[in-house]
């Protein structure tokens, strides 16, 4: 199988992100998670491991806003510049917003922060010197992945990190920065329908956001309802859609410490959906968290779970562009995922 995967991840680790109570920690969206990823798969015989091209910034302007990609692009540059403390000793530093905009009558503002508070929607989406190229290469990782699916008709997997689909088209957050899975989807699109399946823990808003009035991109998500779960503010199950795109997305917000038997009957229901849409290609938003040993989730899914996931999503039979996403329990994170892609070789 193909393994997109491009070194330049590790150009983006930010040395710390904040917690609700304004809490630091260390960045749990760390390169060592696709480091553990990628030595798993090289004790496979059958991981194939490809650098992605380049597409450029067309595909990615075609989901993404002009004044976000050149935020992110100047952001580092300009907070560097911005106080000779953070030029001393830059390692130490992530560029944070602390004040957000709610989007009623908004606009991105001239000043660094200005810009920051619109552009970014949490405290995890920290920007540091190489996180736009990382992004940049995440996203050409995910790109590379939905033109070989088109070309080839099998599956393959792009490795990508940072992950995406907390990006919306005008929006950081979530670890997320450019939203991979909605770049290679929309890039599919233009060959004929596409349904993303996203199995992330948490709710994928930015692909949700971003395909909410299409009828021609299927999405559906399932996670942990935002009840009680990041971010909060999305993936309810009455959100199906608008305009031309109303009946084309569809939530499965699940409860705290969900089976993995009750994810299962759930990801059934979300296959039929599938099925009923018969798109041309799959694009799977693939996140660990839901492993019942992920630091950040409540999921009770093991192993064994994700070879059947994996094994379910497979008999859909279609080509699929298996995108990484989130899981952040490093040590178990190789051989669920190996559990999981088996499927689709
Ligand atoms: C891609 C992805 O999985 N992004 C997830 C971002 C979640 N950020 C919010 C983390 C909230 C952590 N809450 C503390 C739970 C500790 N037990
Ligand atoms: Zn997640």
């Amino acid at each position: 199988m193909k393994i997109f995967y491009s070194t330049a991840h590790h150009q983006h680790y930010p040395p710390f992100e904040v917690f609700d109570g304004g809490k630091r920690v260390p960045y749990y969206e760390n390169p060592d998670r696709i480091e553990r990823i990628l030595t798993e798969l090289q004790k496979t015989n059958w991981a194939e491991l490809t650098a992605p091209n380049d597409f450029g910034l067309d595909p990615i302007l075609a989901v993404h806003d002009q004044g976000y990609i050149d935020f992110l692009a100047a952001c580092w540059t300009e907070w560097l510049a911005s106080d000779p403390a953070i030029s001393a000793t830059p390692e130490q530093f992530a560029f944070l917003p602390a004040t957000f905009a709610l989007r009623r009558k908004a606009r991105p503002t001239s000043s660094l922060h200005g810009r920051g508070g619109y552009y970014i929607m949490d405290l995890s989406a920290c920007i540091v010197a190489g996180t736009y190229s990382a992004a940049l290469a995440s996203a050409n990782c995910a790109l590379s992945c939905a033109d070989f699916i088109f070309e080839k008709q099998q599956s393959a997997f792009a490795l990508c990190r940072p992950p995406g689909h907390h990006a919306g088209k005008d929006y950081a957050g979530g670890y997320c920065f450019i939203n991979n899975a909605s770049v290679a989807a929309n890039w599919l699109a233009q060959k004929g329908k596409v349904a993303i399946l996203d199995i992330d823990y948490h709710a994928g808003n930015g692909t949700q956001d971003i395909f909410y009035e299409r009828n021609d991109v299927l999405t559906i998500s399932i996670h942990g309802d935002p009840d009680f779960e990041y971010p909060h503010y999305i993936g309810f199950a009455d959100e199906t859609g608008a305009g031309a795109g109303l009946g084309f997305h569809q939530n499965f917000p699940l409860p705290k410490n969900t089976s993995e038997l009750e994810y299962l009957a759930a990801l059934d229901s979300a296959l039929e959906l599938i099925r009923n849409f018969a798109p041309s290609h799959l694009v799977l938003s693939v996140g660990m968290d839901t492993f019942a040993g992920d630091p950040l989730g409540t999921f009770q899914v093991s192993q064994n779970g994700f070879a059947k996931i994996g094994e379910r999503i497979s008999k859909l039979n279609l080509p699929t562009a298996v995108i990484m996403e989130g899981g952040y329990a490093n040590e178990a994170l190789g051989v669920n995922l190996i559990a999981l892609l088996e499927n689709f070789k």
